[in-house]
């Protein structure tokens, strides 16, 4: 098989400090930058939730579960890549959600290219998917890919989630639809 590790919006926002930070998200930055250098795959992509007016998706009242603080603004240092992610075994980075919440790292592109394209091109067939967080971006993005048939595994050692009970749905979600799990995610709140 040809391995993708596909690195899921691993961003100061979504880090210890950020705007919108999910515990944990520092630890799992170095915990991938530990996986990226034990090697063992063929290509290594991230993506980056990168909005400019994503409308509803942003609140002033936000929910945490389909509205949020505004996070990962284009122009802003949020958005970035948290430093402790070490970007040298990346091939690309794919942004998302300019004008519209998206949750799946398969509706990013790079460079022009949607993340299936891109990996097809490069005879992918199998995607080893971690980052932040557990039960939004990661658990779409493992969903899209097991639907578009990559052979999908969720290393949820290396995620952190937003909170116990939707991250409780998203192991299940993830089990339904045969996705190999490796691990448990870091949940602290
Ligand atoms: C995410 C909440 C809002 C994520 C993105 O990357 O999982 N979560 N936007």
């Amino acid at each position: 098989m040809t391995t993708a590790v596909v690195v899921v919006d691993v961003q100061n926002d979504f880090c210890e400090g950020g705007s919108l930070a999910v515990a944990g998200g520092v630890e799992v930055a170095r915990g991938i930058t530990a996986r990226l250098s034990d090697g063992g795959f063929e290509h290594a992509v991230a993506t980056r939730d990168h909005h400019i007016d994503p409308g509803p998706h942003f609140s002033a009242t936000p929910d945490y579960v389909d509205t949020w603080p505004q996070h990962c603004v284009v122009g802003t240092s949020g958005v970035a890549l948290h430093p402790d992610l070490e970007t040298t075994h990346l091939d690309a980075v794919f942004d998302k959600g300019e004008y519209a919440a998206a949750y799946s790292g398969f509706e990013a592109i790079s460079g022009g290219t949607p993340l299936a394209d891109w990996l097809r091109e490069r005879g992918v067939d199998r995607v080893e998917i971690m980052g932040i967080a557990t039960d939004h971006c990661v658990r779409a993005t493992a969903l899209d890919a097991a639907r578009l048939g990559f052979t999908t595994v969720v290393r949820l050692d290396l995620t952190a989630g937003v909170a116990r009970p939707t991250v409780d749905a998203a192991l299940q979600a993830l089990q339904d639809a045969g996705i190999e799990l490796i691990g448990a995610p870091i949940v602290r709140t």
